[in-house]
Parts: C-alpha cells; sequence; structure tokens
C-alpha cells in the first residue's frame, strides 16, 4: 500500500521540484564563509530533506507538525507521515504493521556473526555490524545489479527499508540479551505493536515500560538532513549503497559521544552526581560539580545543540513522561535539577550557543528507572527509532533523482590565496 501511495505522488513532487529548479536554480540561499569552512559547515544551506525541518526556536517539525502536537502517534504512523507527508487511515496503517510482523524473522547468520564478536563489543557496534552483515540480502543490490531503471531506485530502497525497521527490534532485543547475558532470546508476541513487542523482547514486562517504548522509538525518528547521523547515511547512499550500509554508516556517526552516544555519556553524568552526593544534591551543590566538571575540560552532556537555541521539545515530551509516571527516584530528580542549574551555567561560562538541554539530558534517566541500566545500549534505542528517517529520506532522495554528495572541500593555501 505504502508503494502504491507513494507512487501516486512521487511524479507530483519530482515535477514539483523541476519546475523549482528550472525557475529558481540560480537563486542563491546560502553564502560560505571562511570559519564555516573549518566550523563543520555550520549553518550552511546546502541540501534539501523534506521529512522534517529543525527550527532553532521550536525544534524538530516532523512534515509540517511540530513534535509537540504528535507526541501521541505510534511510530509505525509516525513511518508513513515521515514517507508520505499524511497520516495514515487504519488500513494504511494496518498495512504497516502487518509489514513489520511479515518481515521481523532475522536471518541465523546474524546470529552467529554478533555471537563472533568479542564479548565486551559495544552494543551500537553489534547492531552496525548485523545491519551490515544483512546486506547480502539487499533487494536493492540485487535488482541493482539486474539493471533496473534509475524510476524504479526507491521501490526497492522501501522493500528493504521495510526489512530492516521491521527486523530492528529483534536484533536490538537479541544483542541486548547477548551482550548483557539476560538468557535466551525472547520470541516476538504477535498480539504487541512493533515499540511494544521490543520492550517484550527486552524482557521488560511493564505495561508503563511499553508505553515509554512507543514514545521513545516515535521521538527519536528524524531530525533533518545535516545532522551527523543522517549526512553520513544521505552521503552514502547517494553512492547507490544499499539501504543496510547506508544505514548501517550512519549509526556509526549517532555512535559518536558529541551525537546520539550523548545520551549513554549523560546518565554516565547523573550516576556520577549521584555517587558524589550519595543522593540528589542541593541546586548550589550540583553548580559547583558542574562547574567542576567544565574546568576538567568536559563538556555537559545532553546540552547544547547546533541548531536548537530552546530547550529540544523531544527533552520536553520525555520530561513529562517522567513527572506523570515517577516519583521519588534521584536519577529523574538529579536530572530535573540539572535542568535548573545547567543552562545558568553555561550561559555563565559563555561558550556554548545553546544552553538548553537536548533530548540527551533525560532520555536515559527514564531507561533506568524502569530497569534498563545498561547505560551504553541507550544509543542502540535512538538507532531503531533514526532508521526510519534515514531510510525515508533516502526513499525520498531516490525518488527524487537527488544526484552523488560531492561538496568542494579547499586547502589553506587556497583560502590565503583567494580571500
Ligand atoms: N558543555 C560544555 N561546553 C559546551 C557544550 C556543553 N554541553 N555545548 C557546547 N559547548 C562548547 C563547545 O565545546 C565549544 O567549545 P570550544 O569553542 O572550546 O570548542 C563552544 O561551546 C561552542 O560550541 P557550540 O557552537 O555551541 O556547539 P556545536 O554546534 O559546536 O556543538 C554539540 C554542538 C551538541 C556537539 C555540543 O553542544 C556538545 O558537545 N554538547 C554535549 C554533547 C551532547 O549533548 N550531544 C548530543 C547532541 C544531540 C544529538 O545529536 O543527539
Amino acid at each position: 500500500m505504502l508503494q502504491k501511495v507513494l507512487s501516486e505522488k512521487i511524479p507530483r513532487w519530482q515535477k514539483e521540484i523541476h519546475s523549482i529548479i528550472n525557475e529558481k536554480g540560480d537563486v542563491k540561499i546560502s553564502e560560505v564563509s571562511v570559519s564555516q569552512a573549518y566550523g563543520g559547515m555550520r549553518g550552511i544551506k546546502g541540501l534539501t530533506c523534506e521529512t522534517s525541518s529543525v527550527s532553532p526556536d521550536t525544534g524538530l517539525i516532523i512534515r509540517g507538525h511540530p513534535l509537540l502536537d504528535i507526541t501521541h502517534l505510534s511510530p509505525a504512523e509516525v513511518f508513513y507521515l515521515l514517507l508520505t507527508g499524511d497520516l495514515p487511515n487504519d488500513d494504511a496503517l494496518g498495512d504497516i504493521q502487518n509489514n513489520f510482523k511479515t518481515h521481523q524473522d532475522v536471518p541465523s547468520y546474524v546470529w552467529q556473526v554478533l555471537k563472533a564478536m568479542p564479548p565486551d563489543s559495544h552494543p551500537m557496534t553489534m547492531l552496525t555490524t548485523a545491519i551490515q552483515s544483512m546486506q547480502v540480502d539487499s533487494l536493492f543490490a540485487r535488482k541493482y545489479d539486474e539493471g533496473i531503471p534509475k524510476t524504479d531506485y526507491w521501490k526497492w530502497t522501501l522493500e528493504d527499508g521495510i526489512r530492516l525497521i521491521a527486523k530492528l527490534p529483534v536484533i536490538a532485543a537479541g544483542i541486548y540479551r547477548i551482550r548483557f547475558s539476560k538468557g535466551d532470546r525472547i520470541t516476538p508476541d504477535n498480539s504487541l505493536d512493533w515499540a511494544e513487542n521490543f520492550a517484550h523482547m527486552l524482557g521488560i514486562e511493564d505495561d508503563d515500560f511499553k508505553k515509554l517504548m512507543r514514545l521513545y522509538l516515535m521521538l527519536h525518528c528524524d531530525h533533518e538532513g545535516g545532522n551527523v547521523s543522517a549526512f553520513s547515511s544521505l552521503t552514502v547512499s547517494s553512492a547507490l549503497s544499499s539501504p543496510y550500509l547506508s544505514v548501517a554508516s550512519g549509526l556509526n556517526g549517532l555512535a559518536g559521544p558529541l551525537h546520539g552516544l550523548a545520551n549513554q555519556g549523560c546518565l554516565k553524568f547523573v550516576l556520577k552526581v549521584r555517587d558524589h552526593f550519595d543522593g540528589c544534591p542541593s541546586q548550589e551543590k550540583l553548580k559547583q560539580f558542574c562547574w567542576d566538571h567544565l574546568n576538567s575540560g568536559q563538556v555537559i552532556p545532553g546540552y547544547g545543540h547546533a541548531v536548537l537555541r530552546c530547550p529540544d521539545p523531544r527533552f520536553i515530551a520525555f520530561m513529562a513522561f517522567g513527572k506523570d509516571h515517577i516519583t521519588d527516584d534521584d536519577i529523574f530528580s538529579i536530572v530535573r535539577a540539572l535542568f535548573e542549574v545547567v543552562p545558568p551555567v553555561l550561559n555563565e561560562q559563555g561558550k556554548a550557543k545553546n544552553p538548553w538541554p537536548n533530548v540527551d539530558a533525560v532520555s536515559g534517566s527514564l531507561l533506568y528507572y524502569y530497569g534498563l541500566t545498561e547505560f551504553n545500549y541507550y544509543t542502540v534505542l535512538f538507532s531503531i527509532s533514526r532508521t526510519m528517517g534515514m531510510i525515508s529520506q533516502m526513499v525520498i532522495n531516490r525518488a527524487l533523482g537527488i544526484p552523488i554528495t560531492r561538496p568542494k572541500s579547499v586547502t589553506t593555501d587556497w583560502i590565503k590565496q583567494n580571500t
């Protein structure tokens, strides 16, 4: 059904973009300064992304919907929204959910690969290795070799994408049970939806945790096109690498401590506070602790952002969940206290352009509360969700015929001679 809906929409999108390029192709939308060339290309408008945008003042907007207006959507609904721009009706939603169930079986070689890895492998390394190993089953790669026309690339990208997304909760839960010696893998329960099933396969049978998983796997789904994981995945995908290789590349970027791994770093920081003070300290003591941390040359994980200039709406949504469900918990109390203390400290320090919390400042504390205490696993959850955004962006870019990514670099000598 998704194929049919997209087959109707794509020609319209292609037509619109062709006429925009014809009419406005020479209009400048950005200029590049020397400091931007040396500064991670921050702020340069140099690519398009149809699935979502991030406004400095309000944060994530998915297909025109500000995030906080749509936190009730399930991950499957948000995947449909990312891809098509519309909310699914019951039939379309049922179709996606069926697809996720039909394709959830994980090939046995994936488990062999995972079990052969060193036992102390990082769960993110295990995840991207598992995903890469499935390249062998890529329909896109096979069809490409058979010589399908360019106009059909998106269809096989979508087919691979759905298969990958369907399997991810099973693979990720399997990684959790293997890596942390939790016993046998738990078989999926097909009466549950994609997110609830993930909670079940982890072995955490709490109804509120299942609710949290629906929210968690919805909130992390996408964050426009220029962040490290989206852009890495986009670049690799633009070479027509399969969705398996492209998603693995993006997730390897997400595994960096300044990006998705910050949720692990953040919980570690919170635990350090708890252990240091044997509980939640006063704001005055917490302030000093933050200053000591900054003065030792480290960043405060979970705070700051390259684009946002406000508290991240994903942070707000998780905080609301925590306030509704958690009472009397040191970890969550420290997270709340940090929200009071850190922004003024970062403002006083005067370096960070955005002193506000991002999603990673709170997400781990909720997982910890429900017993998911292995914090080096947290970015795996982020990855399951973010794969929906990467696949959606990939399908659309291939449908629109966006060519291979190739910005131009210059040498410092060139800058000296030409500026
Ligand atoms: N604590 C301390 N210093 C910080 C800071 C923080 N949380 N955030 C930014 N700064 C510092 C930067 O390190 C930089 O210092 P230098 O000039 O000494 O290099 C200075 O402030 C300016 O940085 P910026 O322009 O405000 O931020 P960037 O766009 O360069 O980087 C980010 C953004 C997220 C990498 C940065 O804020 C950071 O390191 N935050 C902590 C890690 C984190 O939470 N990452 C998760 C982001 C969300 C995600 O992708 O999942």
